[in-house]
């Protein structure tokens, strides 16, 4: 079980409509729009993360994503510039890493999540993290993410080994909790200020 981001819904919902909306065009320097998506081992709390940011909501009886779903938010940074996040949430990757490049090519931020209460899933963000720095484009945004961070009596990783395996790697860290909704919009921020930003002409 774990959190879907792709109920149907989400096509009529006004709110999300609105934000959906092309109209919206090109990236000027004051509205930024941006292809991210998530990878990591199944069940460590991608949807979670993207149904948290996108709608507030932590549903732990929700469905499996099926696929890859699609949702966008648009955030305000403090400078008056807007970014808008056109998230690729995507499942299937786990298991079938072939279709893994499908989805994050073109992307301009990568977020690698893996479970706290998981080594093994420490294991697999590394090895996204790997095959990202391959194949990924070279001035992608890359997030390392310790997920559940609510579930510190079980955890198996240690901030400082997230910390510093991000750190060599050159990737932005932070530990969020999608149940808690810790640190899950400061993720997003963070993410949003290292944006490379287009040159004014
Ligand atoms: N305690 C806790 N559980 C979480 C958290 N995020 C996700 N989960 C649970 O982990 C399971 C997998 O979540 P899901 O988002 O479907 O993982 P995904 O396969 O990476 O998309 C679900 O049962 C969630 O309820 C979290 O921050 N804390
Ligand atoms: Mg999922």
């Amino acid at each position: 079980m774990g959190c879907s981001s792709s109920l149907p819904a989400d096509r009529n919902s006004g709110r999300l409509g609105a934000l959906n909306s092309e109209v919206s065009g090109s990236n000027d320097a004051k509205n930024l729009r941006v292809k991210l998506v998530l990878l990591g081992d199944s069940g460590v709390g991608k949807s979670c993360i993207v149904l948290r940011f996108v709608r507030g909501q932590f549903d732990p009886t929700s469905k499996v994503t099926i696929g890859a779903s699609f949702l966008s938010q648009t955030i305000a940074l403090q400078d008056s510039t807007t970014v808008k996040f056109e998230i690729w949430d995507t499942a299937g990757q786990e298991r079938y890493a072939a279709l893994a490049p499908l989805y994050y090519r073109g992307a301009a931020v990568a977020v690698v999540v893996y479970d706290i209460t998981s080594s093994e899933s420490f294991d697999k963000a590394q090895y996204w993290v790997k095959e990202l720095q391959k194949h990924g484009s070279p001035n992608m945004v890359m997030t390392l993410v310790g997920n559940k961070a609510d579930l510190l009596e079980k955890r198996e990783v240690s901030v400082e080994d997230g910390m510093e395996y991000a750190e060599k790697n050159g990737m932005f860290f932070i530990e969020t909790s999608a149940k808690t909704a810790d640190n899950i919009n400061q993720l997003f921020e963070e993410i949003a200020k290292r944006l490379p930003r287009p040159t004014p002409s």
